[in-house]
Formats: structure tokens, sequence, C-alpha cells
């Protein structure tokens, strides 16, 4: 059914807590945690707990869950400092953009001059 635990997916495995994580944030509806692999001072992940494979699906099926996510996402940046410097939010869609991991996610990119366009 749409939206339930995905038996072979990570991120269901973090909102449960089968797989450890980080955990910086969490709401009713998300869970924020700290990218494994960095790629700023601040990278930190934030997943809908419901299991939608990109941002758009989420959006069509949970637009309330999709705007928790990127309400998390801005309160992230806000506890890491990046309010005011600046920061970027990136959802990767599709595996020609660098989507490897099919559960919705918001990357929340900060503490560093971030060019543009990205790569
Ligand atoms: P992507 O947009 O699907 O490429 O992002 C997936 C991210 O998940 C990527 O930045 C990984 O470093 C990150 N990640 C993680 O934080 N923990 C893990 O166990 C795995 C991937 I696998």
């Amino acid at each position: 059914m749409a939206g339930e635990p995905q038996a072979d997916c990570l991120f269901c495995k973090i909102v449960s807590g089968d797989v450890p994580a980080t955990v910086v944030r969490t709401s009713d509806t998300t869970v924020a945690f700290r990218d494994i692999n960095p790629q700023a001072p601040t990278h930190v992940l934030v997943i809908p707990k419901a299991h939608y494979p990109d941002a758009g699906a989420l959006a069509a099926a949970e637009p309330l869950i999709a705007a928790d996510v990127l309400r998390e996402a801005a309160a992230v940046a806000a506890d890491e400092g990046n309010a005011d410097t600046g920061y970027r939010i990136v959802f990767n869609t599709g595996s020609g953009a660098g989507q490897t991991v099919f559960h919705a996610h918001a990357h929340v990119l900060g503490g560093r001059g971030l060019n543009w366009p990205p790569g």
C-alpha cells in the first residue's frame, strides 16, 4: 500500500530504528539525520516516515507531509546556523540526477559556499 514501510528500504529501517543514524530532529511525520557521506559542514537528510520513492510521488500523495519535509529542512538549517548565511535544499529525483536511495529525502546543505549551477 502507498506510504507503507518497504522491507528492502534503508530509510524505512532508519525510521523504524533497525538501522542506526545520527538523528538531529524528528516530527510526527519526518526524521532528520546526518548524511553518512557529508558533502558540506551541514549535510542532513530530511525524510518522511511514510515510504514514497521520491519527492514528487510524496507531494502527489501526501502534500501536507511534503510541506512538513520542507518546514523541517528549514528548521534544520536554522538549528545548524545556516539560516542567515544561506543553504540549499536538494531533492535528487531519478538515477540520472544522482538519486541512489528511493525513499523521498531532502538534502539540506550549508556551512560553505555553494556554487550554481550544481554539477
Ligand atoms: P541520493 O540523493 O539518493 O543520492 O542521496 C542518498 C544519500 O543517502 C547519500 O547522500 C548518501 O550518502 C546517504 N546515505 C546515508 O546517509 N546513509 C546510508 O546508510 C546510505 C546512504 I546507503
